[in-house]
């Protein structure tokens, strides 16, 4: 009787623990996950096949990575009631995210205006303080010795058309781990005040390096300003250096971090002799290579920029001190400003790094599909249908992170816009980086009204997988596509909000559960995204903070899953 009962405890006990919880992998009844207070009440009706755990928000924003650790480790985390606060503050939140919105214009508008009463006062250029010898061009473009080598054999026109020059407009992540190494002070706090501006007018986002970062940026003191052009490849940003010697304050740690986002000075512009006049006569010995015009820079249709951060100063290389580069329509034009980043340098940033700052998708069944709206001084216009075509639904597609597009729309089939209209006559060839590369009637000019406004739908970026997928409910494992692949989401952080935007963004109305470690079985693709936090109102996973892509410490045991209602 004794043993019976005994029998009895250690079967139920081995029933109920971890370890049988942690080994079930595949979709369907869980038993052990039955906790009565994990069901929603609304939700009963269909909670039979997934009753399961769920952190919520609060329990997860306390956990920190080592706590979730022991919370994996003896699997004691509380279950507790499901709060979906995200829906009960909806309204609040709407609010708050236009008054944010309205807070970031009136920030920038007083950029722009302290930009032009400013940049009279811009100290002189600081150009003499770059670095120099045979491996830096443009003054401070610091070449790969590879780069080097064949501007040695071939010169500048060489160099610009080869492979290697091409091949380093490497793009990073959103997320830019770095560290400082030896920058002094006056310009160790430049460099903060340019990791401020970035991270206030853009979506780029300076974190410091943590063990399991592969790229980063290493701030250090070399001799000169000076940076490589673009995210060098494979092992060779392991750490990418940018120099930041004495002298290299104001704004220029943005700059020199332009280049290494993979930006060209603006003088060099294949338009540029329209918008500037070159005094070769002025040019010190040597040192003419430094105006040559790059035939592959793409502007991406924003207009010559006199107040970028990235225009040489009017005595930049001079022999004699007078100017080597005046503007056409007035001499008096103030070039070479080093103290913010201008308009069009964050819009330059915001197009190749932050497609949702640039382009938007409005009126469809989810952020996949809609009426495409382009952001364009300052405001969101529209695009004209004419000659609007699959190619061009390609580039914008595969431009705002989907794998390709799935139709094009005429006639306003989403709606009309009611901004300005943007784009005309857009004809793609559909290997242009963003629509803003493709050829076009001049930006901003038409001859359309908003009744002939484009659309596309895409194909989705997210997918539930190992769970089931109706019009009303979907549930499974997520996985996102992000720069280019397939792959998982790990649990870290992972919370209701996050599940939000999954979920709005496969066209349902909002997310119910969220599960951590593998509810809905072990991914096999690669783990994408780590860390993922969101403030709800993304439009796509993919917007919201988190480790660069691919750069995690999770497994796959931690893959996240999600489920979405209608
Ligand atoms: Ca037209
Ligand atoms: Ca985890
Ligand atoms: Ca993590
Ligand atoms: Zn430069």
């Amino acid at each position: 009787m004794i043993r019976l009962a005994l029998l009895v405890l250690l079967l139920a006990t081995a029933n109920c623990s971890p370890t049988s919880k942690r080994s079930w992998s595949g979709p369907g009844p869980d038993k052990n996950d039955d906790h009565p207070l994990a069901v929603k009440p609304e939700d009963k009706e269909e909670s039979n096949l997934d009753l399961g755990e769920e952190y919520t928000e609060d329990e997860k924003d306390n956990l920190d990575d080592d706590k979730k650790d022991e919370v994996n480790l003896d699997d004691n985390l509380d279950l507790g009631d499901y709060h979906d606060k995200n829906t009960d503050n909806k309204d609040e939140d709407d609010k708050n995210s236009n008054k944010d919105k309205d807070d970031e214009k009136d920030k920038f508008n007083t950029e722009i205006s302290d930009l032009t009463e400013e940049v009279t006062e811009t100290p002189a250029n600081i150009s003499v303080e770059y670095g120099s010898g045979k491996d830096v061009i443009e003054g401070d473009i610091k070449l790969t010795p590879e780069q080097a080598a064949i501007f040695k054999r071939g010169g500048w026109d060489e160099l610009v058309n080869s492979e290697a020059w091409l091949r380093n407009h490497g793009k990073w992540s959103r997320t830019i781990p770095y560290t400082i190494s030896g920058v002094a002070t006056r310009e160790r706090n430049a460099l903060t005040n340019s990791i401020k501006m970035f991270h206030d007018l853009t979506c780029l986002r300076f974190t410091p390096k943590l063990s399991y970062n592969r790229d980063y940026i290493q701030f250090v003191s070399r001799g000169g300003c000076w940076s490589y052009l673009g995210k060098r490849p494979g092992s060779y940003a392991r750490p990418q250096l940018v120099s930041l010697a004495s002298g290299c304050h104001l704004a220029v740690p943005a700059h020199e971090i332009m280049h290494a986002l993979g930006r060209f000075h603006e003088q060099s512009r294949a338009d540029r002799d329209r918008y500037v006049r070159i005094i070769t006569g002025n040019i010190r010995n040597g040192y003419a290579s430094n105006f040559r015009i790059q035939t592959t820079s793409d502007s991406q249709s924003l207009p010559y920029d006199y107040l970028s951060l990235m225009h040489y100063g009017r005595t930049a290389f001079s022999r004699n001190g007078q100017p080597t580069i005046v503007p056409r329509p007035s001499s008096f034009i103030t070039i070479g400003q080093r103290n913010r980043l201008s308009m069009y340098d964050v819009q330059h940033i915001n197009i190749r790094y932050c497609p949702e700052r640039a382009l938007r998708l409005v009126g469809g069944r989810g952020s996949y599909e809609g009426r495409v709206e382009v952001f364009w001084n300052g405001q969101w216009g529209t695009v004209c249908d004419d000659l609007f075509g699959t190619n061009d639904g390609r580039v914008i597609c595969k431009y705002m992170g989907f794998p390709d597009v799935a139709a094009t729309y005429y006639r306003a089939r989403f709606g009309r816009g009611t901004g300005p209209i943007v784009m005309d006559d857009l004809r793609c060839t559909g290997n242009e980086y963003s629509p803003f590369a493709c050829p076009m009637r001049t930006i901003g000019t038409h001859n359309c009204g908003h009744y002939e406004d484009a659309g596309v739908t895409c194909r989705k970026n997210a997918r539930l997988v190992g769970g089931r997928v109706t019009s009303s409910v979907a549930y499974g494992r997520l996985e996102v596509f992000a720069e280019g692949d397939w792959g998982t989401v790990c649990d870290d952080y992972f919370d209701i909000k996050a599940a939000n935007v999954t979920c709005h963004q496969l066209g349902y109305r909002r997310a119910s559960r969220v599960y951590p470690r593998a509810r809905y079985g072990q991914g096999t693709l690669p783990i994408l995204m780590d860390d993922v936090r969101c403030t709800g109102g993304e439009a796509q996973i993919t917007h919201c903070l988190s480790t660069p892509i691919g750069e995690h410490n999770c497994q796959h045991s931690e893959d996240v899953s999600v489920r979405c209602v209608n």
